[in-house]
């Protein structure tokens, strides 16, 4: 099929130097020619602008959040580009930078296609607010924003309100939840599948779960956005917010296969490698390795 890969060299969201290298990073280790050799027709659409802001302006819009002008900005473009892509028929792959994007490329999958829903593979829950987060870091409050909840210039990226229902939410792999998120969590009765409940009942009974919902849900079509920090620490060192107890390698791929067997997935981000945190390349290799997953797949 056809694949357009975006850049997204944004570290804004996170505040942390390095993942914004990751896109170029990827591209010279050969991440064209692994989509390629699957036979796909794949084009590299560069990457995105993010436009310098200093440290001094980082809380210029006074609300606590930081550089939120800039990453409103910056998905806003994300968005567009990610609907144009569906709207040719071809796939986008998102190459972050920091997991603050994954507000504006489902806002564009949102735009697209009405009944959709969302698989967000991650440590963290990215469902703070700007009243909940104890950072102010963007990149943990973008799922919230696109249910609709949270500051309002971070709901109306793209297209006013939310984007879509939390019903057709899907969270896994997590292990680090703020107070404020378990609190949405309780209350918007979330999919969530955090790690023990993974270790008690295996990754296989979560995908056959999810894709039992996604049946009885009726939902066709997936965003499928992967955090690298979902892996184990030891496996994926190369991130900005590690946290223990992870998933294996065996288990994420076994799980991305079989939400990928589905034939709903339209869209995925894959974010938050940093390759200056990284050691030997490990991280790096595995991002190679899931674009390679992905590829057989899509
Ligand atoms: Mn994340």
């Amino acid at each position: 099929m056809k694949v357009n890969v975006i850049g997204v060299p944004l570290n804004l969201g996170c505040d942390c130097i390095g993942v914004e290298q990751a896109p170029n990073y990827l591209r010279a280790r050969g991440l064209m020619n692994i989509i390629r050799k699957h036979g796909h027709r794949a084009f590299d659409l560069g990457n995105l602008y993010v436009p310098p802001v200093s440290e001094t302006e980082k809380f210029a819009g006074g609300n606590g959040l930081k550089y939120l002008d800039t990453i409103v900005e910056v998905n806003n473009n994300l968005a567009e580009l990610v609907y144009d892509t569906l709207r040719g028929g071809a796939f986008p792959l998102v190459i972050g930078g920091d997991h603050s994007l994954g507000l504006g490329s489902a806002s564009g999958v949102g735009k697209c296609f009405d009944d959709f829903g969302i698989i967000w593979l991650d440590a963290h829950g990215d469902i703070n607010t700007s009243e909940t987060s104890p950072s102010g870091n963007i990149h943990g409050m973008p799922l919230s924003a696109l249910m609709g909840m949270g500051h309002e210039e971070l709901v109306n990226v793209y297209a006013p309100g939310n984007k879509v229902y939390p019903q057709n939410v899907f969270l896994v792999g997590t292990r680090s939840l703020d107070e404020g998120e378990l609190h949405l969590i309780n209350r918007e009765k979330l999919s969530v599948y955090p790690m023990d409940a993974i270790r008690k009942k295996g990754i296989g009974y979560v995908a056959e779960d999810i894709r039992a919902k996604l049946k009885a849900r009726k939902i066709r079509n997936i965003h499928f956005s992967i955090d690298v920090d979902s892996i184990d620490p030891h496996y994926a060192p190369g991130t900005g917010t590690p946290v223990p107890e992870g998933l294996t390698p065996e288990e994420f791929n076994g799980f991305v296969d079989s939400i990928l067997s589905t034939n709903l997935v339209k869209s995925m981000d894959i974010v938050e490698l940093n390759p200056t945190l990284d050691t030997h390349d490990i991280t790096a290799n595995l991002c190679l390795d899931i674009i390679n997953h992905v590829a057989a797949h899509i």
